[in-house]
């Protein structure tokens, strides 16, 4: 398509602005008089606080104050809350311990919030937070989840076992009885490594109170400042909700990371009030490693059972989730149902039984990072079927295909919970296989022999939920909230128009893609739209991005409230045309009489909304329109990724050679937009599977806080993607649409380990770990070839 409607790939907006340096990020912004806040945290990961001595801190040049946990108490804020209830298997609540804004009596992490020093410049609040004196009695720690069920390190008194919950979902009576009576049944253990979510912009606040209004402004680093405000009001009783404005202004990317307002921006917000002064904080990167929520973190068991023709009967799964320290706002959700209802792919698998264990565990506490329970789910189910299809002979594309869900199904039900709107899932694996050659591999593995390498490719077939959520549903199964979104869209007199919404853009293009749906659905020029978000002040309210839901239910509900325009447009212009306002067409822009030539353009009928000196009766001047829209149900976008690799068997170097993405995202707004959300998100799943490691040591320190120990994927890991598309249009939403930002993420680790144990296979290797580093690569090739001899 050409022009800047839907379906068109102009570059973004945004990137103006980006590329010359004229961002405007929190760091960015100073305020008179602003004060500068830093932390002392925990050394420890676990011990108990002896005493706190702040008198040598408090006298130190430039400070202004020194809190403690005891002041924010005594302030009335409240412990952070969890925002998701989750009930055992037995039906018991999940155990949620009190989760403190500064450490109260015990730390439980390396990071941890013990006291804040707030100083006239940066370097004399850092200074003055080496004097405050804290007396720790170091406890021995646990830091692993499947360790720290059976250990004599107890976190929190009111965990025993440190377990949260023991939640399930399915049937397990029917999974097991699929695996009793299978013809082959498909054992794994996998790990799913914990990742470190490292937007490129850390966490920042900055802090201003007005005694005058008692009004309190929050500058943060939010994916979602509304709920931020209400999380801060309703939860931590931070301020009257009408008294607190919280921006997020330009945000550099989040990742999942931004959903969650922490204690670092609640305490500057709280300080800024108590010293009267603006208080700048920006997390140091050491500090991001440290303090912001981790990422996956499961160890799981699964069996799968397969009939005699490769039809799959069923799945059992047990994982252990670490859940950190502390439970985070969503920490109790993303492991169960982000999780468990994915299982069943995109797959026709008719007894699925899911087990999870949460477990604290002194590490960081874990909470959403791209894709949330949805990477977990696809890793485990494509490399038990990768490994299903090595076992049973069966080719890997076949088998998959053997078990798709037919084209004609929809919608469907799967055995847990999900009804999937549409879907041609073998289209996505056909397309894929094709461009990815699948076929020629045994040629390109010969021609790699010969040069002493080892060639494999993975296949990955995903399915995933986004569009979070419909609120009946996330209500349901504990949600604290709802998952609808808002905007509002306005007609200026000289016939701009202003779009506020409650979605956030912190990388994801919405200034362009939403401007895109508002000119073709308006028929206005796209200079002339301005997409507005990230401040409490311009838009009422909103639930912010994450789950890739900004396009289905915030572009949604910008279409809703568009609709509400042109409908209010036909009354006016049928008035100005003398006509019936049955008789009144819109299209393009322009009020047409049927069968006439008498038109007006919407712009005209704008200007008239604000002067209305020949106007109809009963219609209110403006043109000027809310509209709140509710998801009826998830959207799944699904497709096939096929990854090639060559190894190097001496030094057990991975080099992915080839990358093919065939993704179904419905409708495409802007596909120079999706394509690079896609890379984005590949390169994302990239670097979980062969690059990142968390590693806590076992005194709980981490040992991967830096980038010269935590390995960030780089252009030089990833080759040129080939990215394409199927396309079924979702039913659920009027722009057919389906989320794309997490998609990448979601479904590269299966493609890449699936492809490197491809590789191996023929040395005996069954299995390589995430993340899959030369070393750990070269061990697996040393010890399947130790076992051979
Ligand atoms: N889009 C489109 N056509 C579609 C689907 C989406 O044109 N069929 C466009 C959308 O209009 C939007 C972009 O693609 O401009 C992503 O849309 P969507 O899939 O709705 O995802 P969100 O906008 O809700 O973004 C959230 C998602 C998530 S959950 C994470 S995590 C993530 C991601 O997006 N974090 C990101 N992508 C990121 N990209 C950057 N640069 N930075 C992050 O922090």
């Amino acid at each position: 398509m050409t022009g800047t409607g839907i379906g068109a790939s102009i570059p973004r907006k945004e990137d103006y602005r980006f590329l010359t340096g004229t961002g405007r990020y929190v760091d960015d912004i100073n305020l008179r008089g602003q004060a500068h806040a830093c932390f002392v945290r925990s050394p420890h990961a676990h011990a108990e606080i002896k005493s706190i001595k702040t008198d040598k801190a408090k006298s130190a040049s430039g400070v202004v104050a020194v809190f403690t946990g005891e002041d924010l108490t005594a302030g009335g804020l409240g412990p952070q809350p969890c925002g998701w209830s989750v009930s055992s298997k037995n039906g018991d609540p999940h155990v949620a311990p009190a989760f403190p804004l500064m450490a109260d009596g015990k730390v439980r992490y390396v990071g941890e919030n013990v006291a804040l020093v707030v100083a006239d410049t940066l370097a004399e609040a850092k200074s003055a937070a080496e004097l405050v004196e804290v007396d720790y009695k170091p406890l021995s720690a646990v830091t692993s989840a499947s360790t720290a069920l059976n250990s004599d390190v107890q976190l929190h008194d009111d965990a025993p076992g440190n377990l949260s919950f023991d939640w399930e979902l399915g049937d397990k009576a029917a999974a097991d009885e699929a695996i009793a009576n299978a013809k082959h049944v498909t054992k794994i253990e996998v790990v799913n490594n914990r990742v470190v979510p490292n937007a490129m912009e850390p966490r920042a606040a900055l802090a201003d109170y007005n005694p005058g209004t008692q009004e309190l402004t929050l500058y943060t680093t939010s994916q979602n400042p509304h709920l931020a405000r209400l999380v801060l009001t309703a939860f931590l009783q931070l301020a009257p909700e009408h008294k607190l404005r919280v921006v997020a202004p330009d945000v550099g990317g989040g990742f999942g990371s931004k959903v969650f307002i922490y204690a670092d921006e609640t305490a500057v917000a709280w300080a800024a009030r108590a010293t009267g002064r603006p208080i700048k904080w920006t997390a140091e990167r050491s500090e991001s490693f440290l303090t912001d929520r981790h990422g996956r973190d499961h160890v799981t068991t699964a069996e799968l059972a397969l009939d005699d023709n490769g039809k799959f009967l069923g799945l059992k799964v047990n994982t252990v989730a670490d859940l950190g320290s502390y439970l985070s706002l969503l920490g109790t959700a993303i492991p169960t149902w982000l999780y468990g209802p994915l299982l069943a792919g995109p797959y026709t698998t008719p007894a699925i039984y899911c087990n999870v264990k949460g477990v604290f565990t002194n590490t960081a506490p874990t909470d959403a990072v791209r894709g949330a329970g949805r990477p977990e789910a696809t890793y485990l189910l494509e490399r038990i079927v990768d490994k299903a299809a090595r076992e049973t002979g069966i080719d890997q594309a076949d088998l998959r295909k053997r078990n798709m869900i037919a084209n004609d199904a929809f919608p469907y039900q799967t055995p847990v919970v999900h009804v999937y709107d549409s879907g041609d899932y073998g289209a996505s694996l056909d397309k894929a296989s094709d461009l990815a050659d699948i076929s020629g591999i045994s040629g390109r593995r010969a021609k790699s022999e010969k040069a002493g390498k080892l060639r494999g490719i993975g296949i990955s077939s995903y399915i995933e939920a986004c569009g979070i959520a419909p609120s009946a549903a996330a209500g349901a199964i504990g949600g604290g909230v709802g998952g609808w979104e808002s905007a509002q869209v306005r007609f200026n007199p000289t016939g701009s128009v202003e779009v506020f919404t409650g979605s956030h853009a912190h990388g994801q293009g919405h200034d362009t893609t939403f401007a895109q749906i508002v000119s073709e659905g308006l028929g206005v020029p796209i200079e002339n739209v301005e997409i507005i978000h990230g401040d409490t002040q311009r838009h009422q309210f909103g639930m912010g991005t994450y789950g890739s839901r900004s396009l289905v239910v915030g572009g949604t509900a910008i279409v809703k409230a568009m609709d509400k325009i042109v409908d209010k447009g036909k009354k006016i212009a049928a008035h100005l045309m003398e006509a019936a306002e049955a008789d009144i067409e819109f299209d393009g822009g322009n009020y047409t009489v049927v069968g006439t030539d008498k038109s007006l353009n919407i712009a005209e009928v704008a200007f008239a909304a604000y002067v209305p000196h020949n106007y109809p009766e009963g219609v209110e001047p403006g043109l000027d329109e809310n509209a709140f829209y509710d998801p009826l149900n998830f959207s799944f976008p699904a497709g096939t990724h096929v990854c090639e690799v060559e190894v190097d068997p001496d030094t057990g170097e991975v080099e992915i050679v080839n990358y093919v993405a065939v993704d179904d995202f419905g409708t495409l707004i802007n596909p120079l937009i999706v394509g690079g959300q896609v890379h984005g998100g590949i390169v994302h799943g990239v670097g979980q599977a062969m690059l990142e490691h968390t590693v806590y040591d076992s005194e709980g320190q981490l040992a991967s806080g830096s980038f010269m120990d935590y390995a960030m994927p780089r252009a030089d890991n990833v080759p040129s993607f080939n990215v394409d598309y199927t396309k079924t249009e979702s039913p659920m939403n009027p722009l057919g649409a389906k989320g794309c930002g997490e998609a990448g993420a979601i479904a590269s680790p299966p493609a890449l380990i699936n492809a490197i144990v491809d590789a191996l296979g023929p040395l005996g290797v069954t299995n390589v770990d995430m993340p899959a580093t030369p070393s750990r690569v070269w061990q697996a090739i040393q010890s399947a070839r130790a076992a051979a001899e």
